[in-house]
């Protein structure tokens, strides 16, 4: 399949920049209209200040876009029914019947492994719901970073998730785990979780190196940096329990399930937070997209 590039993607091959790739479900599911365009636009701005170019990646009207122009995002930032929340496996289907839709974590690492682009800027990876014992909802992201070679830099796993399930899973998917200037696993509103990492990385030329032995042969997949939120945004992770506790029983109580309940929690936190949730949230893209940009430049341009 041929992807379509933007110009400055387009260029930054040519010249062999370093890329970073950025979803685009967080703007067309994850945050409201205009904030959503802002946020955007303020990550690709954060990749652009470290030295290297952003590639936002989303299907527009059946085709794979990598690089996208600002008409394309406010597309997508605008909204409507019919824009799709793409995971990987919908991604045959958009392509297919023409359709338009924002990139989760695992289609954006899909395309962007495919197009040669090895690190990826998020907010929160999705990962094992709560509640998964019974109803099974374990997001596609999991599966993307255990099958490709992209590092996704992420504010951990959105707190709305059981974080240590998340964990294990991401273990048993033999799935790096790297906490950036920190031991402890953020969670995503919140700079703590009570669960401590493994393993840690202090800057972007420790978490190359890791990238470049990873992709140097050991192991198959990807890996997972975990930076803190900004301090002066961030929510007391005791707070954010709460409103999450509330949140979750609202969606049990509207039937909220599938691929509706991570836009639904993350809007409800936003409500009962009156909005601090958003700001975090806001806070915590851009504050990944700068890392990720001096990920990339530590990386170097050619693979
Ligand atoms: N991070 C955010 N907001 C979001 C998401 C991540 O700050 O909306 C999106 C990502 O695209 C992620 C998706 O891949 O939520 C996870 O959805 P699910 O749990 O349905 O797999
Ligand atoms: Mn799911």
């Amino acid at each position: 399949m041929n992807f379509r590039f933007s110009e400055e993607v387009a260029a930054a091959r040519e010249a062999g920049k370093p890329l970073v790739a950025l979803e685009t479900s967080v703007v067309a599911q994850g945050l409201p209209y205009p904030h959503n365009l802002e946020a955007a636009r303020e990550c690709e701005e954060a990749v652009r200040r470290e030295g290297a170019v952003p590639a936002a990646i989303a299907v527009i009207d059946g085709e794979v876009w990598v690089g996208l122009e600002v008409e394309q995002l406010r597309r997508l930032a605008e909204g409507g029914p019919r824009l799709m929340k793409l995971g990987s496996r919908d991604l045959p289907v958009a392509v297919a019947f023409g359709r338009t839709g924002g990139t989760t974590v695992s289609a954006t690492c899909e395309i962007a492994a495919r197009a040669g682009i090895r690190v990826f800027a998020t907010g929160g990876i999705g990962g094992v719901h709560r509640g998964a014992a019974e109803h099974f909802d374990l997001s596609q992201d999991l599966w993307a970073l255990s099958k490709f070679p992209v590092a996704v830099v992420c504010a951990g796993a959105k707190s709305i998730l059981d974080l240590p399930k998340t964990l294990e899973v991401l273990e048993t998917a033999a799935v790096p785990v790297i906490g950036v200037g920190t031991r402890e696993f953020p969670s995503f509103y919140s700079r703590t979780s009570g669960i401590v990492l493994e393993h840690q990385g202090d800057d972007a030329a420790g978490a190359a190196a890791i990238v470049r032995a990873r992709f140097d042969g050991l192991g198959q997949g990807g890996l997972m940096f975990a930076v803190p939120p900004p301090e002066e945004t961030a929510l007391p992770h005791a707070e954010v329990e709460l409103h999450i506790a509330r949140a979750l029983e609202e969606a049990a109580k509207q039937g909220i399930k599938g691929k509706a309940t991570t836009p639904f929690l993350l809007a409800e936190v936003a409500r009962r937070t009156s909005g601090r949730s958003l700001r975090a949230n806001l806070a915590l893209l851009q504050n990944n997209a700068r890392f990720a940009g001096a990920l990339a430049v530590a990386l170097g341009g050619a693979r």
